[in-house]
């Protein structure tokens, strides 16, 4: 029977929308990791959906001036729409507003008191007198009494990512009136972390492999003992307590976010008409739960999360992996909407292509530590790697097949050493691909795919078809089917990491259906004899801004003169050498009597006396201001009456539209300088 697995992304908050590092944080690879599992014939549910509780979304929705209601419908639909478009496959994209996760977080809420792992206490909570309401989570800041930080949240610092009780925090006061609060004391229930802390200890010193962050983390915070978390709240948004005494008192969002796995795993099942399937997914024992996760998000799946499946006593899997990721940082510094620092996933897209950003994020993915993105980097990556190693190799033997051999994979001679190594080669590089994988190094992993179109590159060159076309053409043949193999096996290799691309490839050799439905591990094998269609290049190189600015802007000049004079035909040089050009010195200027745009000036070419002429240049430029100019002036143009006045040569000007500027002479030259 094929193994299980359940792979989860963090449910994003639905009170705004993600950013790049938010999409590398935790969709992006889970994304990757659960397409790589289906393509290795694994029974995998890639599970995921919005975070619609909690203050998060009650301070949002507030300073939005809508209800929390309306602020997660509204980002609910834009978040689901920027996750298809970035091409992520979840199984299932719930909601924790659904009936079931109601049903579910109940469920759990009612099974933990009945067992003796919730218990109800008085507690002394911030106050916002001003305000008249209690002051949880993100409704009070105040400085961090772990790490001193200012504008820590009630209950979790940013800078340091300690959880804690907003009683913790000195100098608090409320986030919407900024008055300090008072102290009243209101009941809770509590989560009893010291009951569930010598399991969860046991449990933890086992998973050797996780990240540091993921694993030492949690066990410091065992080791300097557990306290109980509240997790219910004095808001009117979330999960009612289901206690008799419990009135106007709301389930924690923490509580009640990672039950959002479950029920969005449940939906799945009603949605393929598989209601209890869910089960084999959560009960059994060997069903593998991996999360997919920022290092913020690290204490709530190693402690509370984990401590609520062990107190529920229904035998739930535990997380067998927490990959946990490090930020991202965008050009040096936090990604920051105020600031004007990042790009949001609904901006991305219309800059690049879904796979560029799939590529540069994952290439730069922050597994060990906090990384640095920049549009340099993407850059680098796209040109260097995708479009020069990967682009090329592709491109190259497609070409070949169709200059050579009518648009179809040769025939394959006897092969040589080489040739028998370039096919070791491919599965090697399936097989070191799948080493990276299998310990979540998914950089790594990717880096694996790039080689190997690098090693076809290499394999191109050393057996130089196009020299041995003429000399020997079978084993030019050979070779060219050779290429068409790997580009096959990168089609397959590629595709969890740049799906739309890996298709591409895959129907670049001919191949038909889809290249993410092939089983991993299956040789790829591309015919001789396969019609292959006309190449295109698969990745554009992503050109200098200043170029392209520069590109656009010629190129759009160019047009305009087109569009006017129709181009002109080439001239010789002797021919230019007919133009007589000359330095003038602008000596007078007037309005020609009863015109609007002519006017007559006198300029000095070097000659003895001023010439006359008349230039249509009067609505742009006033007599007054030209004498004095240093301009080009057309000498041997035949002289012509303009207005009863014999113009006798012809100023130069360039002109767009209605708008015209004289040519003029940078340096002091002499009136009657050559002009070349
Ligand atoms: N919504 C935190 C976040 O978006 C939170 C994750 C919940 S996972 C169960 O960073
Ligand atoms: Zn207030």
């Amino acid at each position: 029977m094929a193994e299980r697995y359940i792979v989860t992304s963090a449910l994003p908050y639905v009170n705004n929308i993600p950013h790049l590092g938010n999409l590398i944080g935790s969709v992006l690879p889970a994304d990757v990791y659960s397409r790589w599992l289906r393509m290795k014939g694994k029974e995998v549910i890639y599970i995921c959906g919005t975070d619609e509780h909690g203050t998060p979304i009650t301070v949002s929705a507030r300073k939005e001036g809508v209800t929390p209601r309306e602020l997660a419908d509204k980002y609910y639909a834009i978040i689901k729409d920027c996750f298809e478009r970035f091409d992520i496959k979840f199984d299932n994209f719930s909601r924790t507003t659904k009936p079931i996760h109601y049903e579910m977080t109940t469920h759990f809420f009612t099974k933990l008191h009945e067992n003796g792992y919730i218990h109800k206490e008085d507690m002394n909570l911030p106050f916002c007198p001003t305000c008249e309401h209690f002051l949880p989570d993100r409704y009070v800041e105040g400085i961090c009494p772990n790490c001193g930080a200012e504008g820590a949240r009630g209950d979790q610092c940013d800078a340091c990512q300690t959880v804690h009780d907003p009683e913790d925090l000195e100098e608090p006061y409320c986030v919407t009136c900024h008055t300090k609060p008072e102290w009243r004391i209101t009941a809770h229930w509590f989560l009893d972390l010291p009951k569930l802390a010598p399991e969860l200890k046991t449990w933890l010193e086992a998973k050797t492999d996780w990240p540091a962050n993921a694993r030492n983390f949690p066990l410091a915070w065992i080791k300097e003992g557990l306290k109980p978390r509240a997790i219910t709240r004095d808001i009117e948004w979330g999960v009612p307590v289901p206690l008799e005494d419990a009135e106007g008192k709301v389930i924690y969002v923490w509580f009640d976010a990672p039950i959002g796995y479950i029920s969005s795993t449940i939906e799945w099942c009603e949605n393929e008409g598989r209601t209890d399937e869910w089960k084999k997914y959560w009960y059994n024992d060997e069903a593998k739960l991996i999360h997919f996760l920022g290092k913020d998000n690290v204490p709530f799946h190693t402690i509370i999360w984990p401590g609520m499946l062990i107190g529920m006593r229904e035998d739930f899997n535990l997380p067998h992996y927490i990959a946990s990721f490090e930020y991202l940082n965008f050009e040096g510094q936090k990604f920051s909407k105020s600031r004007g620092v990042g790009i949001w996933i609904d901006q991305a897209l219309d800059i690049y292509p879904v796979d560029y950003w799939r590529y540069a994020l994952l290439a730069n993915a922050p597994q060990t530590r906090d990384t640095d993105f920049s549009m340099a980097e993407l850059k680098r990556r796209i040109n260097d790697e995708l479009a020069d190693i990967m682009g090329n190799f592709v491109h190259r033997t497609l070409t070949f097949t169709h200059r050579f051999f009518g648009g179809k994979i040769p025939e394959r001679g006897p092969l040589a050493e080489a040739d028998q190594e370039l096919l070791a080669t491919i599965e090697k590089a399936r097989q070191k691909i799948d080493a990276r994988m299998d310990v979540y190094d998914l950089k790594g992993a990717l880096h694996e795919v790039i080689m190997l179109a690098k090693e076809g590159n290499r394999f191109f060159n050393d057996r130089a078809p196009w020299k041995t076309m003429k000399t020997d053409p079978v084993a030019a043949g050979t070779a060219i089917n050779l290429c068409a193999q790997v580009v096959g096996a990168l089609a397959v290799v590629s595709s969890p990491f740049i799906p739309r691309s890996a298709q591409l490839m895959w129907e670049a050799v001919g191949s038909e259906g889809l290249a993410e439905e092939r089983a991993w591990d299956e040789v790829v094998t591309v015919e001789a004899g396969t019609a292959v269609p006309e190449p295109t290049p698969l990745f554009v190189k992503i050109e200098d801004e200043n170029k392209k600015k520069k590109a656009a802007k010629s190129k759009s000049v160019v047009k305009e003169t087109k569009k006017k004079e129709g181009g002109k035909p080439m001239i010789t040089f002797d021919e230019f050498e007919k133009i007589d050009l000359r330095v003038a010195v602008i000596k007078t200027a007037e309005q020609v009597e009863g015109t609007k745009k002519l006017l007559k000036l006198t300029v000095d070419v070097g000659e003895e006396e001023p010439r006359t002429l008349v230039a249509g240049i009067a609505d742009q430029y006033k007599a007054e201001d030209l004498p004095g100019r240093r301009i080009v002036v057309l000498i041997n143009l035949k002289p012509a009456k303009i207005r009863g006045i014999i113009s006798n040569g012809m100023l130069l000007a360039a002109e767009v539209g209605e708008d015209v500027g004289l040519l003029t002479i940078d340096k002091e030259l002499d009136a009657g300088a050559k002009v070349l």
